[in-house]
């Protein structure tokens, strides 16, 4: 009588790693296909396999140091005759992906805090996915009661496009006419997110240079908003980051950082990317935690970042 809803549940699980493998194709590419050509032939495993290893990680923007923190440990199992085949090397190299990211493996949980509601501000340099993930992001917080704030009111077209989100997954949107104070449009949608009792607001806003100091001020201003409004609502700074970006990811989570005090990142674009490597270039380089990943432009593909699956998705066999 149980085996029914079990068994919908493992294919519902077994779709979501499917989809995820799917989606995180073009790293996986980079990172695995033909590695097993390349040692064809050869009857002992040498440090050409590692070498050629070392080049994928690399090209998936995995970053140098961290390429050469796995490398060495590869290279000194391979020295000790730990690792006969490369299905070994292959594992090896799991474990150790595994536990580079450990530490940022660390969900959002928005507990009904006494301080209702809890926010999310979502910031990043232009164009790397911010609206589109807070309408995600609107889908999964859904049911605990969302508000949004259309906290880009330097675009015209910015606040259309998450009051379509906000139809989209049928939540409430606070806007203001364009060229508004964003900080104003924050402090009014907390006012409103108050009196409906929501449990997440989240706040849209404009992208900006990560190297213009007027536009980052602009940022704290915002957030101190917050606290003016109400010293006990809790805030979760999430930084979105295109996976596509390259070693500009580093410089960008290091000056909002400093400007805002990041809590957590989102990597957006991981479906259309050879380079997800980025994310341990990332976890390296800052140990912030990645709360979600983006797969696609629609309202379910959005994931809570965890370090297994995502590894495991990335170096299955095709
Ligand atoms: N393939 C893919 N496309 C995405 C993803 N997230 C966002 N996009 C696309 O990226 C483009 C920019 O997304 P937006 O959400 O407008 O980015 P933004 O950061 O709000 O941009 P600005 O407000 O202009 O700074 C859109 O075409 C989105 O559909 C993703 O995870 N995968
Ligand atoms: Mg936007």
């Amino acid at each position: 009588m149980s085996a029914q809803p079990r068994k919908q549940t493992e294919a519902a699980e077994a779709g979501l790693w499917d989809r995820l493998r799917l989606a995180l194709g073009k790293t996986r590419a980079g990172l695995t296909a033909g590695l097993d050509d390349f040692i064809h032939g050869r009857k002992v495993l040498d440090g050409a396999v590692l070498e050629e290893v070392e080049t994928r990680l690399l090209l998936a923007d995995v970053g140098v140091d961290t390429t050469r923190a796995i490398i060495d440990r590869l290279t000194a199992r391979l020295q000790r005759g730990e690792l006969a085949d490369l299905p070994a090397v292959v594992n090896a190299l799991r474990a150790h992906m595994i536990e580079l990211l450990a530490p940022v493996d660390a969900p959002l949980f928005v507990f009904s805090a006494a301080a209702r509601p809890f926010v999310i501000l979502v910031v990043g340099v232009n164009g790397v996915g911010k609206t589109t993930t807070i309408g995600k992001l609107a889908r999964y917080f859904h049911d605990q009661g969302v508000v949004l704030a259309a906290g880009d009111t330097f675009r015209a077209a910015a606040a259309e496009q998450i009051q379509h989100w906000g139809r989209q997954t049928g939540v409430p949107v606070i806007a203001q006419p364009t060229g508004a104070d964003a900080a104003a449009v924050i402090f009014d949608a907390l006012a409103a997110s108050r009196a409906r009792d929501a449990g997440v607001l989240i706040a849209d806003t404009a992208g900006r240079l990560h190297n213009k100091r007027n536009l980052m001020e602009e940022l704290r201003k915002v957030r101190r908003a917050i606290g003016k409004f109400d010293p006990l609502v809790e805030v979760e700074t999430l930084l979105v980051i295109d996976a596509g970006t390259g070693g500009n990811a580093v410089s960008q989570v290091r000056e909002f950082h400093a400007a805002v005090g990041v809590t957590g990142l989102v990597i957006t674009k991981l479906d259309g990317s050879a380079r997800g490597g980025v994310v341990f270039a990332l976890a390296r380089e800052f140990a912030l935690p990645i709360r979600f990943i983006g797969l696609g432009e629609k309202a379910d593909d959005l994931r809570p970042f965890a370090a297994e699956p995502f590894v495991n998705a990335l170096l299955a066999e095709d």
